[in-house]
């Protein structure tokens, strides 16, 4: 059994949310939280109804099983079913082996989904709503009535905004509710618009950088295909990607029969990840952050040995060579000059790269050669080499490659860049009144406006203002764990929550006590997507709808964040505005209905035939991006100023800033290998999402404690250097903080780098030092040049051993 620190420590009967808790103090939790090895806090829970055998359960009441699905961020929209009888539900199942459907991608439960019922059903589960009564973050509530919460969300809601105006109020990252169509999180920026508005935040921290990015090549962003066009392909590369684990819509599906077919599967990543261990003939690891340098001697070896596609490169882009070049560019800024070192007299050889990014330079070239040669092949990036400091250079260096090669806008290729696909559809959401405020932020900026707005800056991604108006004063975090668990740099974010003289108010939602949870003002208790109506929506690539029905009545007082707006609204005396009348089912109907009626051509169920069929399948033809531009670019020119495929971006040359060449080549990354601060912190730290919890959503599900445990991962050869064996507790830090975990020695990791799962909870002890293993107490928080983006995975560390295993 692995160790377990539910809830900080507290066993079960101190659930923090009862009435009864007894206030663990700071000091007790550190304590509780460093005293592993005494074991007083491993989850012991009795046998609940929910436990019950299960067949008993189903053949002693009239079982129903429903197909539906979770709303989380977790990459797929699985086919569940729920087995409901006596209104509990009793088992979580997946689409039967015997139920055939040819039109529906096989979408089977991961283990997250079939660990569904022990999270809605855990004993630790939110119950009440909550004020806090200590120091904010000290974790120290006492219960209080849903009248109270509401009353006290309106009234600070109006003293802030009269105080300091509704450019005052945020709405944080929330990313549990994300999959589905209607949230808490929508509604509250929803209530906020008809009483004002609310600054608003731009980018995305998953993919944000690609998004960015992708433009400048293509015009736009989304340059995927629809999966059923690579059935053919010959050649993959999966660039730090591992949909193995991440799903990525219904690509596994896709994937496991192209593995069948014979699809050769190439994965570049500085793991060995699931998806290597699935479905990779072949591993390339590399030294995080140095993508660029491998894709620049790609490059150099299809060019030097003629391989690339010169009729595609003339007729469809500007900047391979000096004679394709836009006006007023000096010399040799092109890409054939500057791979050949015209400019700089580094020539871009397979040698160069090795030294930077320790692939061996013969087999830089055979991958070259593989990717040129193979046609069509598919380059298809992940997010991970995007969550760098260098994120959108990695993900415009891909777009180049699969320029050269001709693999742009033709059936089995693949355009790189961001590569959700441009066809897919959406479901319709809640309308959305006009925010009157106008001025907005990047993600990235949050800590600073809350801090001192006065310094946030445009070059830092403020727009529509050149100063913002107000500090953030009062912040809602509905379903995020964004305020003290995923968002980078943890110490410097929660030194401004716990100074409650900036924000003045936190409201927090979510169903367990989060690390994010204990910085809030007013806690509330959510229903969970089992006591809740939805509809699901797929990801990138893949085009569903999944009704995600209310199967089982909220317990306590568990309420949906829209039934507490709606009290909230009353208080404000905008309630009829806001709900228009509608219950949470009203609304799903509604929103159903639009979407019916915005695509007639598609012929979506009724909603009462949707609650028999389940779910929406759209059946659209097999898409390939810029297949309109190259099959005729006379009248479909690409979307970027010269109309073509934009290989050398005249728009980034301008901003004349070095970490944005115009060419997306190699520039050594802050906190990369080459940075000078190696020699302090000499390991590459980055994180990957794992099997068994999304980001950070199900970290505490114990049975999903059993699948993985926090470690880190680390090479054989570092380990040996610092005298750590395998189950070693080894201590990871930097200049921004401490982590303890087991160590995993591994040579599933490259020598230099070392990994840690995202998204496990942040445990610090009386010394600050995190128990949990939750990187972004080391990550940084550095902004990315262009996109103002985020970069959760560039961190130097060194480790050192702490503990002999026992
Ligand atoms: N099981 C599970 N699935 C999830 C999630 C989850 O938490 N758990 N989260 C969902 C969410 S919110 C998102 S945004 C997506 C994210 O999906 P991704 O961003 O694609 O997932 P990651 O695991 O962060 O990164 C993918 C791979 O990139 C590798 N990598 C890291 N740095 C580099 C680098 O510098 N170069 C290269 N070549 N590779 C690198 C990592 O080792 C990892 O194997 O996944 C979704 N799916
Ligand atoms: N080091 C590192 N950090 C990362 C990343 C990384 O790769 N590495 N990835 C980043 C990415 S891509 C993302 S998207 C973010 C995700 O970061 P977040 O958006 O904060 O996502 P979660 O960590 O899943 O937190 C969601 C919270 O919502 C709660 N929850 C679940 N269901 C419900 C519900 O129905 N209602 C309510 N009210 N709450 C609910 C869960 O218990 C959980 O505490 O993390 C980012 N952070
Ligand atoms: S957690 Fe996500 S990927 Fe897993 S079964 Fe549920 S919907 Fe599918
Ligand atoms: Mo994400």
């Amino acid at each position: 059994m692995p160790l377990f620190f539910w809830g900080y420590g507290m066993s079960e009967h101190e659930n923090i949310g009862d009435s009864r808790f007894p206030g663990v103090t700071r000091r007790g939790f550190l304590k509780a939280g460093s005293a592993l090895a005494t074991l007083p806090f491993v989850l012991t829970r009795p046998a609940t109804a929910a436990d019950n055998d299960i067949s008993e359960t189903a053949e002693a009441t009239a079982e129903r099983v429903v197909q539906t699905c979770s709303t989380f961020d977790c990459g797929g929209k699985c086919d569940i079913r729920a087995h409901v009888a006596d209104g509990v539900i009793t088992q979580i199942t997946t689409r039967p082996d015997n139920e055939l459907d040819p039109d529906m991608p096989i979408m089977r439960a991961c283990v997250r989904g079939r660990s569904y019922r022990k999270f809605i059903y855990h004993p630790d589960r939110l119950k009440y709503p909550m004020k806090r009564v200590g120091k904010r973050g000290e974790g120290k509530f006492e219960r209080i009535s849903w009248d109270e919460a509401t009353t006290l969300i309106a009234s600070n809601l109006k003293r802030i905004t009269a105080q300091y105006g509704p450019e005052s109020r945020f709405v944080h990252v929330g990313t549990a509710v994300s999959g589905g169509t209607f949230s808490g999180d929508k509604m509250m920026r929803r209530l906020l618009n008809l009483t004002g508005g609310y600054l608003e935040s731009y980018h995305s921290v998953s993919m944000g950088n690609t998004a960015a990015a992708t433009p400048y090549t293509y015009g736009v962003a989304a340059s995927g295909n629809s999966l059923d066009t690579l059935m053919e392909t010959k050649l993959v590369i999966l660039w730090g990607h591992n949909p193995t684990e991440t799903i990525f819509g219904h690509t596994n599906h896709y994937f496991q029969q192209m593995k069948q077919n014979g699809t050769r599967f190439i994965v570049v990543d500085p793991r060995y990840s699931d998806t290597v261990s699935s479905l990779a003939d072949e591993w390339i690891p590399l030294l995080p952050s140095t993508d660029n340098a491998l894709m620049d001697a790609m490059m150099y070896v299809i060019i030097s040995e003629n391989l690339h596609d010169k009729a595609f490169i003339e007729r469809y882009t500007i900047g391979f060579d000096e004679a394709s070049m836009p006006q007023g560019v000096p010399a040799n800024e092109s890409l054939v000059a500057y791979l050949m070192g015209d400019k700089d007299g580094v020539v871009k050889t397979p040698q160069w790269a090795e030294k930077i990014t320790h692939v061996p330079a013969q087999t830089i070239r055979q991958l070259a050669r593989d990717y040129a040669t193979t046609k069509p092949a598919a380059l298809i990036q992940g997010w991970g080499p995007q969550r760098h400091n260098c994120g959108e250079r990695t993900a415009r260096g891909s777009t180049l490659l699969a320029t050269l090669t001709g693999n742009v806008g033709v059936k089995g290729g693949w355009a790189a860049g961001y590569g959700g696909c441009a066809n897919r559809k959406f479901a319709a959401g809640p309308e959305m009144p006009e925010n009157p405020v106008k001025e907005s932020i990047s993600v990235m900026n949050w800590v600073q406006a809350a801090d001192d707005a006065s310094k946030v800056t445009q070059e830092d991604g403020l727009k529509g203002r050149d100063k913002l108006k107000s500090n953030i004063r009062i912040l809602f975090s509905l379903a995020g764990n964004y305020l003290a668990n995923q968002n980078p740099d943890l110490q410097q974010a929660v030194k401004v929550l716990e100074d409650e003289s900036k924000i003045e108010f936190i409201v927090v939602s979510d169903l367990y006590m989060t690390p994010s949870a204990r910085y809030a003002d007013i806690l509330l208790p959510e229903t969970s997507f089992m006591e809740r109506w939805n509809i699901g929506e797929t990801w990138g690539t893949a085009s569903y709808l999944v009704l995600s029905e209310k199967l089982i009545e909220p317990e306590f007082e568990r309420r949906s964040d829209y039934d507490w707006q709606r009290e909230v609204a009353a208080k404000l005396g905008i309630e009829p505005q806001f709900s228009e009348g509608r219950t949470e089912k009203q609304w799903i109907e509604h929103i159903w209905e639009q979407t019916r009626l915005s695509m007639p051509d598609e012929h979506l169920p009724t909603f009462s035939e949707l609650q028999k069929k389940r779910k929406h399948l759209f059946k659209s033809k097999p898409y390939v991006a810029f297949e309109d531009n190259i099959r005729d670019p006379q009248n479909n020119p690409f979307p970027t100023p010269s109309g073509k495929i934009e290989i050398f971006s005249k728009r980034l040359y301008d901003m004349k800033h070095p970490e944005i060449p115009a060419l997306s080549h190699y520039v050594p990354a802050h906190e990369g290998p080459e940075d000078e601060l190696a020699k302090q912190f000499p390991l590459q730290l980055i994180t990957w999402k794992g099997k068994n919890r999304a980001n950070s959503t199900q970290y505490a599900n114990p049975w999903l404690q059993e699948v993985q445990v926090q470690k880190l991962w680390i090479n054989p050869q570092d380990a040996e250097k610092r005298g750590i064996r395998q189950g070693d507790i080894v201590r990871i830090h930097n200049l921004r903080g401490v982590c303890q975990v087991p160590a995993e020695v591994t040579v599933r990791i490259m020598p230099g780098v070392v990994a840690m799962q995202a998204g496990a909870w942040w445990q610090p002890d009386a010394d600050g030092v995190d128990h949990g293993g939750c990187p972004n107490v080391l990550s940084s928080a550095r902004i990315t040049p262009l996109a103002k983006g985020n970069s959760h995975q560039t961190m130097l560390v060194e480790v050192a051993k702490y503990e002999s295993a026992v």
